[in-house]
C-alpha cells in the first residue's frame, strides 16, 4: 500500500497554522535556516529489513499483526516511512533473510518507493537449513579452517547480491568469542578473523567499502572477537582503505564516552557509519534517543564538527542505519520515533555556534562550554525538522498522521492478524 499525496497534504494543512506559529519562533534566532533545511532535507536514515516485524526477548515474542512476510512487504513498509517523514529513503538488507528472487522487479520496487540500497549486512551468527558446517563456535574466527571458508564464502555472497541491487557497502557484525576464559587463543582467533576479513576485503568491487562492527558482550559471552572501537580499528586499519569502523550506539559498555569514540574514528578517517538505537540494561536495540538524547546529540555535536573539519558531505558519506528490535511497539511507530530523534539531534548539531565553542574552549571556559551546548539542546528543533519535512512533501505529524489513517489496521486486513516477519 502507499498512501495518496493527497492524504498528507489535508493532514499538512490541518496542521499548518499551529506549525507556521512554532516555525517563525525558532527561525527568529537563527541566521542560515536555510543551508539547516537543506542539510536536513537531504539527510537520510536507513531502515533495517530486520525492524520492521516484532523481535521478541528470549522469553517470548509478541507477534503485532500485519508485520511483512518477505522482502516486498518490507519495502513497502519503509515505503510508507519515507512517505511519512521524507527522511527514510534507504533500507539495509540481511542476508540470507533478504534475498532476491529477482533482482530486476527488487530494484523497480526500490525506485516506486524512491529507496536506495544502504549497506548489506551477513549472517554468521545463525545456522541456516542445510548449512554443511555449524557456527557454534565462531565463523570468521573458527579453529577450523573449512568454517572459515564457509564464512567467506557466504560474506562474498552477500556482497553479490548488493552489487546487483546497487548498494555499495558490506557490514559485518560477528557473534564470534568465546564463552568461558581459556575456551580461546584470543591472538590465534584474531588472526584467524583478520585472515577471513582479508579474503573478503580483496572481494570488494571498486567503491566498496567494509564496515566491521564491535560489540562489548552478547548473553553467553565472555569475550567477544571483535570487542570494541580499538580492535574494530586495529582490523580495518590491517585491511586498507575500504574498511571502516561501524558504531553501533547499543554496543558500548555501561557510560562509554560514545562521543569521544566517534570523534577519534573521525579524526583518524575511519568511521565508516552508524547503527543508531538505545539502551539501558542488556536490551541495545530501543528506539533511538529514548533512553539518552543528550548523548545523541552529543555524539551528532562531534559527528558535525569532524564531518566539517574534514570536508566531509554530512549526507553522503557516511551510513545512517537504524539497528533496533520492538517488543511491545508497533514497529513502524517505533522508527518513526528513532528518525525523529536522530533528526532532531542532527538539527541540534547544525545550530551549535562553532566560532563561540571554540573560543571557550580556547579560554578554559568550561562553564561557557557547557552553556553552548545546552542552550542548543534546549531548544526546540521540532519546527526545523517538521519544515524540512514539509518541504519534502511528507507529513508535518508523522505519527499522528500515521495513527489517523489506521495505517497498521490496514496492513492487518492486508498481511493478516498473525505474521511474523522474516529475520530476528
Ligand atoms: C546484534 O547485536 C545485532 O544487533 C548487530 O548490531 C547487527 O548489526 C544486527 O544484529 C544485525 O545483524
Ligand atoms: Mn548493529
Amino acid at each position: 500500500m502507499t498512501i495518496e499525496k493527497h492524504q498528507i497534504e489535508q493532514y499538512n494543512s490541518d496542521l499548518i497554522g499551529r506549525h507556521e506559529k512554532h516555525f517563525g519562533f525558532v527561525v527568529a534566532e537563527i541566521s542560515d535556516v536555510e543551508s539547516i533545511l537543506e542539510k536536513l532535507i537531504g539527510f537520510q536514515i536507513a531502515i533495517p529489513s530486520w525492524a520492521l516485524g516484532t523481535g521478541g526477548t528470549r522469553f517470548g515474542r509478541f507477534s503485532g499483526g500485519g508485520e511483512p512476510r518477505n522482502l516486498e512487504e518490507k519495502m513497502e513498509d519503509i515505503g510508507l516511512l519515507h512517505q511519512l517523514n521524507g527522511s527514510s529513503g534507504a533500507i539495509s538488507l540481511h542476508i540470507p533473510w533478504d534475498i532476491p528472487s529477482n533482482y530486476q522487479e527488487i530494484r523497480n520496487l526500490a525506485s516506486q518507493f524512491r529507496l536506495r540500497f544502504d549497506a548489506m549486512n551477513s549472517n554468521t551468527f545463525q545456522d541456516q537449513k542445510g548449512q554443511a558446517l555449524s557456527y557454534k563456535f565462531g565463523s570468521l574466527q573458527h579453529v577450523d579452517p573449512a568454517v572459515r571458508r564457509q564464512a567467506i564464502a557466504h560474506n562474498i555472497e552477500v556482497i553479490r547480491h548488493g552489487v546487483e541491487l546497487g548498494s555499495d557497502s558490506l557490514t559485518v557484525w560477528l557473534s564470534d568469542g568465546s564463552s568461558f576464559p581459556g575456551q580461546l587463543n584470543f591472538r590465534k582467533a584474531f588472526e584467524n578473523t583478520l585472515g577471513s576479513l582479508q579474503e573478503i576485503y580483496a572481494a570488494l568491487p571498486a567503491g566498496w567499502k567494509l564496515f566491521l562492527e564491535y560489540k562489548a558482550f552478547e548473553p553467553n559471552f565472555y569475550a567477544t572477537t571483535v570487542g570494541d572501537w580499538g580492535q574494530s580499528l586495529l582490523y580495518v586499519n590491517k585491511l586498507g582503505p575500504k574498511a571502516f569502523t561501524l558504531v553501533d550506539l547499543g554496543h558500548h559498555l555501561p557510560n562509554a564516552n560514545i562521543e569521544q569514540i566517534v570523534a577519534l574514528l573521525l579524526m583518524e578517517g575511519k568511521l565508516g557509519g552508524f547503527h543508531f538505537n538505545d539502551s539501558k540494561y542488556g536490551d541495545d536495540d530501543l528506539t533511538t534517543g529514548s533512553i539518552k538524547p543528550y548523548q545523541l546529540f552529543l555524539i551528532f555535536n562531534e559527528l558535525v564538527e569532524g564531518m566539517d573539519a574534514r570536508g566531509m558531505n554530512h549526507a553522503r558519506d557516511l551510513g545512517w542505519m537504524i539497528d533496533a528490535s520492538h517488543n511491545v511497539k508497533d514497529p513502524l511507530e517505533d522508527l518513526l520515533q528513532s528518525v525523529e530523534a536522530i533528526m532532531i539531534a542532527y538539527a541540534q548539531a547544525l545550530l551549535v555556534d562553532r566560532k563561540m565553542l571554540r573560543k571557550a574552549q580556547q579560554e578554559n571556559d568550561t562553564v561557557a562550554c557547557q552553556e553552548i551546548l545546552q542552550a542548543v539542546f534546549r531548544t526546540d528543533v521540532r519546527p526545523l525538522v517538521a519544515e524540512a519535512r514539509l518541504r519534502s512533501g511528507a507529513a508535518l505529524d508523522p505519527l499522528k498522521t500515521y495513527r489517523e489513517l489506521e495505517i497498521r489496521n490496514a496492513l492487518i486486513r492486508k498481511r493478516g492478524a498473525v505474521t511474523v516477519a522474516s529475520g530476528l
